[in-house]
């Protein structure tokens, strides 16, 4: 029978095992990936999948760890933190970048895509990967699009069934000019603020309310607070998945190719979860009671638009861009 001695010995030696089974099991490389939404968000299970992918084809050599719920800040500092090489893979909104890369003012303008499919169709061609390019310039690797739906407004205050109802209203938008140039020139009054802070500046009356897609009206739960939601669907902003340069170069040529191809594969994947989840987030606002607008005449709220388009596009490249953005089938 053996002792208790040698059996605590196994004992321990079965726990180190476990540990050292932990650790063997973490990639050696570990991205630290960034996302202000909560565990389970589309965008955040694709970064996920993206990892799984990683881990895979470098046989555990790379993998992703992901802090979402902006756990490592909001997304304009996170942006920074990139930038700096503090922060490894980082997905975003284009908006917060249209200050500093020109280029994603383009898909950020009110109107400019149709509809989701347009948006597709230029975002996955040769336009897309022009603006993917133009992150190089800026410390970043652009590694590929993802879904954000359509951003309508919501509000505490009243439903809005025209562009008059606006009128003196005051709106959240993203940390960006052209945002709040567009909420201007609807006759409402702009407030750029991170995203964290719209639930309690909704609840407590320092605005009005804010304006994004079903998902994140839904996993903010900005609609307990804002009872009124009208589907002017004025923004189509794609989001970018980016990385680090910093990270990027300390990367052989064959794993660049291999978190580039990673990233591109999670975007069919991204967008099934987006689909799914438009879906549940509407059926959960409907069912809380949210006033929900549907009937609206865009063409107003297209008219108001043009005085951004002329601030904003501003440059023959990118007047390049609006042109061939609306050539496009
Ligand atoms: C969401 C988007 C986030 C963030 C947020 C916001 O739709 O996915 O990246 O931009 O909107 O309004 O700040």
């Amino acid at each position: 029978m053996k002792s208790w001695k040698s059996l605590s010995t196994t004992l321990l030696a079965s726990a180190a095992i476990v540990v050292s089974a932990t650790i063997v099991s973490a990639a050696d490389l570990m991205l630290r990936a960034s996302d202000t939404h909560p565990d389970g968000y589309p965008t955040v299970a694709a970064v996920v999948y993206m990892g799984e992918l990683l881990e895979e084809r470098s046989n555990g050599r790379i993998g992703i760890d992901m802090f979402h719920s902006a756990q490592l800040g909001e997304e304009k500092d996170t942006i920074e933190q990139t930038r700096l090489g503090v922060i490894d893979l980082n997905r975003v909104s284009l908006g917060p970048f249209n200050n500093l890369i020109e280029e994603t003012k383009i898909p950020s303008l009110p109107y400019i895509f149709r509809s989701v499919a347009h948006m597709h169709t230029v975002m996955d061609g040769p336009i897309g990967d022009e603006i993917l390019a133009a992150f190089e310039a800026h410390g970043l690797i652009g590694l590929a699009f993802y879904d954000g739906g359509s951003r309508s407004f919501y509000n505490s205050v009243r439903p809005i069934r025209s562009i008059e109802d606006l009128e003196g209203l005051k709106f959240r938008v993203m940390q960006s000019d052209l945002f709040v140039e567009m909420v201007n020139s609807l006759g409402a009054n702009a407030t750029p603020m991170p995203y964290g802070e719209v639930y309690s500046s909704i609840q407590t009356g320092v605005i009005d309310g804010a304006e994004n897609n079903w998902p994140s009206f839904e996993s903010s739960g900005h609609y307990e607070v804002a009872g009124y939601y009208t589907l002017d669907q004025h923004l189509i902003v794609p989001e970018v998945l980016v990385m680090s340069s910093a990270a990027w170069e300390k990367l052989s040529a064959d794993d660049q190719a291999m978190v580039r191809q990673a990233a591109r594969d999670s975007v069919p994947y991204m967008r099934e979860l987006w689909e799914a989840r438009e879906a549940v987030s509407e059926a959960r606002v409907r069912e809380a009671g949210v006033e929900i607008i549907t009937e609206i005449d865009k063409a107003p709220f297209i008219a108001a638009m043009a005085p951004v388009y002329e601030r904003f596009v501003d440059t023959d490249r990118l007047r390049d861009l609006v042109a061939r953005i609306q050539a496009t089938e």
